[in-house]
């Protein structure tokens, strides 16, 4: 059988203001650069888990949301997407089967909502795809009739058994970065996060080597190329992280990671990381101070407890050579419009390297949604295209859905300002070079 995997690629916001704006943001247009192009990691392990005798070739409907025509050669196309391109893949599955071609969908949003994804696809997948992934094959070579399959109900995943995913189907295309797991999943619960939390799947670390062996077949196929982690929060487990830089100093890769701010308590990690090539951390803090953190991390109220530190864990990490991007979510509960100048003289005075402000953005499948909707203040239900994190679809409770928009486009003009883009730039560089001195 000949089997096409097809990425929904590209970033999405729908809010004409914004979009207009960041166009003209130098620091805003840099980092979409960045991120714009990365491959499908589900896909690729998807690839690595076909049974023998299948043909698989890997493609991307490209930001447009337009497929590519090859993949109407195919006898089964398998897409993965989010929540905010999921019209698109829809509107591509509903042309496939009309084309005659099978079609299986998986990822975040089909596994929160797979009766919505059966309207559109022959086999739907929920929860992590390795498991599962051969019965589809099988399925849909013997034309078996539609059907749901839900990873629970497999052998779980073995997170120490993970194959190398097929990053040589990607070919010739160059992509800004290549995308890597060192863990799945995260153990805490923030009310609003719908990453891997979506595919109800637990908190595990791979084994060290076996991300050090992915990392060379990627320096192979693509020499020089940057790494993605594409992990939920990497140093929960401070010594398993430890051994990972370990393992990975022998490589000379350098990487980007997601992680949480705790990060910052353990000084011979940091050292260990900045070693191993950790460029920069992505750390979700979501507000400057605890009052709009309580009660947004639901194990143990992580966020608010660690807000305090949150400036010197900041300079603490980019004294030891790792520059951090941090991210802010505009529009809590706890928050008014006063938050808006709290980030501004935040990151003035801190100086993060980079910076990501986005909306509180109601995901299906997550807590904050389901508490949403009970309290009726989604403003258009099911408008899952603009699960942006920029677009603004839901009643805020310390200001208006206007005053949220204006606040994000304000600061989005200050913060990534060519000014002050190069200042925090300028305060990164003064904080590194204060503790190599
Ligand atoms: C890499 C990445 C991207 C890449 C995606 C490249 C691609 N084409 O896949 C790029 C930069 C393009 C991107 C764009 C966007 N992203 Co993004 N991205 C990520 C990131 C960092 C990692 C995802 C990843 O690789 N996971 C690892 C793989 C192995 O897991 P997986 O994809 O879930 O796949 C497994 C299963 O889901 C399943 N599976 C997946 N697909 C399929 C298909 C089939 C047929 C089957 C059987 C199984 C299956 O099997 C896989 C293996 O178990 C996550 C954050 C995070 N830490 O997870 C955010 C994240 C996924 N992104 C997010 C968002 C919001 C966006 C954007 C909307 C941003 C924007 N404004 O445009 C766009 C939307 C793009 C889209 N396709 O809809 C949200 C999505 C939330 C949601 N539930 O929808 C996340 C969770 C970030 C966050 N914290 O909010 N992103
Ligand atoms: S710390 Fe990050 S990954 Fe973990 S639950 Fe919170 S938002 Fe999600």
């Amino acid at each position: 059988m000949r089997i096409g995997l097809l990425a929904m690629s590209g970033v999405r916001a729908h809010d004409k203001k914004l979009l207009e704006l960041g166009l003209t943001l130098p620091g805003f247009v840099e980092r979409s650069k960045v991120i714009a192009s990365l491959p499908s990691l589900g896909l690729l392990y998807l690839a690595a888990c076909t049974p023998a005798g299948h043909e698989v070739h890997y493609f991307e409907a490209e930001a447009d949301g337009a497929e590519p025509p090859e993949v109407y050669g195919f006898d089964l196309v398998a897409i993965s997407t989010f929540s905010a391109q999921i019209f698109e893949a829809y509107a591509i599955a509903d042309r496939l089967r009309n084309a005659g071609v099978r079609v299986a969908m998986g990822g975040l949003h089909v596994s929160v909502l797979p009766e919505e994804a059966s309207l559109h696809a022959d086999y739907v997948v929920v929860g992590e795809g390795e498991n599962v992934w051969p019965a589809v094959v099988e399925a849909a070579a013997s034309k078996a009739p539609a059907a749901r399959f839900d990873s629970s109900s497999f052998a779980p995943v073995e997170i120490a058994a993970l194959p190398v995913p097929r990053y040589e189907i990607l070919g010739r295309r160059t992509y800004n970065r290549y995308t890597v797991q060192t863990t799945r999943g995260c153990p805490w619960r923030c009310d609003f996060c719908a990453s891997t939390v979506m595919l109800k799947a637990p908190y595990r670390r791979r084994p060290v080597d076996q991300v050090a062996r992915d990392i060379s077949v990627i320096q192979h196929l693509y020499p020089n190329s940057f790494m993605e982690f594409a992990d939920d929060n990497t140093f929960v487990d401070k010594q398993w992280g430890k051994e990972l830089c370990r393992s990975l100093l022998p490589l000379r890769a350098k990487w980007f990671t997601e992680t949480d701010v705790s990060v910052a308590e353990d000084t011979e990690l940091l050292e260990l990381m900045c070693r191993a090539g950790c460029r920069e951390v992505l750390i979700g803090f979501e507000s400057p101070s605890a009052a709009a953190l309580a009660g947004l991390e639901q194990r143990a109220d992580r966020k608010a407890r660690w807000a305090p530190q949150y400036a010197d864990s900041i300079r603490r990490i980019q004294s030891a050579g790792i520059a951090v991007n941090a991210c802010f979510i505009l529009g809590l509960d706890g928050q008014t419009t006063s938050v808006f100048e709290e980030i501004l003289r935040f990151v003035a005075e801190v100086n993060p390297f980079d910076v990501q402000i986005t909306a509180l953005t109601p995901f299906p499948g997550t807590p904050l949604y389901e508490r949403l909707v009970r309290e009726n203040r989604i403003l258009q239900p099911g408008a899952w295209h603009l699960c942006t994190l920029f677009d603004v679809n839901y009643q805020p409770a310390g200001m208006t859905p206007q005053e949220l928009r204006e606040g994000l486009y304000r600061l989005g003009e200050h913060i990534y300002s060519e000014e002050a883009t190069r200042n925090r730039r300028r305060g990164f560089f003064a904080q590194r070079s204060r503790e190599t001195t």
